[in-house]
């Protein structure tokens, strides 16, 4: 294929890029990230045309190829700024805007016109080394597989842009560049054709990578206290569950329910009771350590997953817990509103079949200790014999 199709085709697959970033842009929530990839797109597909008319028309006016050069390093840039916007930093178009009129001056000074690409490949290069090295360096490994085929592009393209610099400065002034080889000069169009189709597929897996992630993640959360909820209870406890039956490895459950939450919606209105439920949750994230997992189960029912820990360091924190809550009223609204919660404890016993038997266990702790008086820790197996069985007050019982 001769690279004046080579090119044609070039302009049509940045159209297409621009095309699908600018639908996915308007059909998604206005990630800007899309938006610079779409400008990316475009700055490729003007930049190609360019070339496809320069060779045409054999047109060798300084400013075709100065216009063109300019485009194209804009296209590379598109791509970085936009990966720059997806991972939060700023654009830094202000780099951009060096980089071009460096490039467009570089066409102006006659000494430089046989140099050309020994002096714009390596700005090319340096825009797609510093894209893969910015994807590579995220801490996020569940990020990498996505990232991944952006990275493999950047890093192909910066290689070829170095071969292509190497090549012009080896044959400087011998004339047998790569602007006076055919064969070289159809693998570097043809480079442009693979990068910009391969270019449009990673960054759509990228965006569509992150919304299947946001989704997920706000499919477990709940909505009111930010914590997570019933569905991520299943999954990180049938998780739990599995690896205990595995490693034999204990796990224990902690409930809580705010006592008498009714009367302090019918008295302070709904917007406290959230407010409440809120305050309940944050006094019980001080409380707990990093690796236990709080769950908003109901209205105002929580669960704690503890893994790894003896049932009495587990007593311990239900009984902090609800001495913490006891002792922190929510002040809002010129309402101070006291609160205490109903705890309930139970550890996985070897004859659990399933993780909602742990649950059910600390369900019914619970309920023994709202049937004896609230703001008290009941543990499931102590003291649950009978309900006239007296608990051992607030004290930790186990
Ligand atoms: P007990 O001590 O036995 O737990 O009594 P209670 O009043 O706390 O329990 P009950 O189950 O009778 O009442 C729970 C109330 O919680 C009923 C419901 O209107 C309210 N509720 C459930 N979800 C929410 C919520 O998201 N926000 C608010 N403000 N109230 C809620
Ligand atoms: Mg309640
Ligand atoms: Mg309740």
């Amino acid at each position: 294929m001769d690279s004046f199709t080579l090119v044609v085709a070039s302009a049509l697959a940045a159209t297409i890029m621009a095309g699908s970033m600018g639908l996915l842009y308007l059909a998604s929530s206005r990630r800007v990230c899309l938006f610079n990839w779409a400008m990316a797109g475009l700055f490729f597909a003007a930049s190609n045309l360019i070339g496809a008319c320069a060779i045409k028309f054999r047109v060798d006016h300084t400013l075709v190829p100065a216009v063109g050069n300019l485009l194209y390093i804009a296209g590379h840039y598109g791509i970085l700024a936009g990966l720059r916007r997806h991972l939060a930093l700023r654009a830094r178009w202000d780099l951009l805007a060096v980089l071009a009129l460096a490039a467009f001056g570089a066409h102006l000074v006659p000494a430089l016109q046989p140099a050309l690409t020994v002096v714009l490949s390596p700005a090319v290069m340096a825009i797609d080394l510093g894209a893969a090295w910015l994807l590579w360096r995220q801490p996020d490994r569940g990020a990498r597989l996505a990232y991944l085929p952006m990275i493999v592009l950047e890093l192909g393209f910066a290689v070829q842009q170095g071969v292509r610099a190497l090549v012009e400065a080896v044959h400087l002034g011998s004339g047998a560049g790569m602007a006076h080889c055919q064969f070289l000069q159809t693998c570097g169009a043809l480079f442009v054709l693979v990068f910009l189709s391969v270019a449009t597929m990673s960054c759509a897996l990228i965006v569509t990578h992150d919304q299947t992630r946001a989704l997920r993640l706000a499919s477990l959360t709940d909505v009111l206290t930010g914590w997570l909820n019933r569905r991520a209870l299943h999954d990180i406890a049938l998780r739990e569950f599995r690896r205990s039956e595995r490693s034999g490895a204990a796990i224990h459950f902690i409930t809580f329910d705010i006592d008498h939450f009714k009367s302090i919606n019918d008295r302070h209105g709904h917007g406290v009771g959230d407010a409440a439920i809120c305050h309940v949750t944050a006094v019980a994230a001080k409380v707990l350590r990093g690796c236990d997992a709080l769950f908003r189960i109901g209205g105002e029912e929580f669960a704690v997953l503890v893994a790894d820990s003896v049932l009495a360091d587990v007593c311990r924190i239900a009984e902090r817990l609800r001495e913490m809550v006891a002792a922190s009223p929510l002040v809002t609204e010129g309402h101070t509103v006291r609160m205490t919660v109903s705890v309930g404890v139970a550890a996985l016993d070897v004859d659990d079949m399933r993780w909602e038997d742990l649950l059910r266990r600390a369900d019914e702790a619970l309920y023994h200790a709202k049937q004896h008086g609230r703001n008290r820790v009941s543990v499931h197996g102590v003291g649950l014999a009978g309900d006239d069985q007296p608990m051992r007050g607030h004290a930790i019982v186990c």
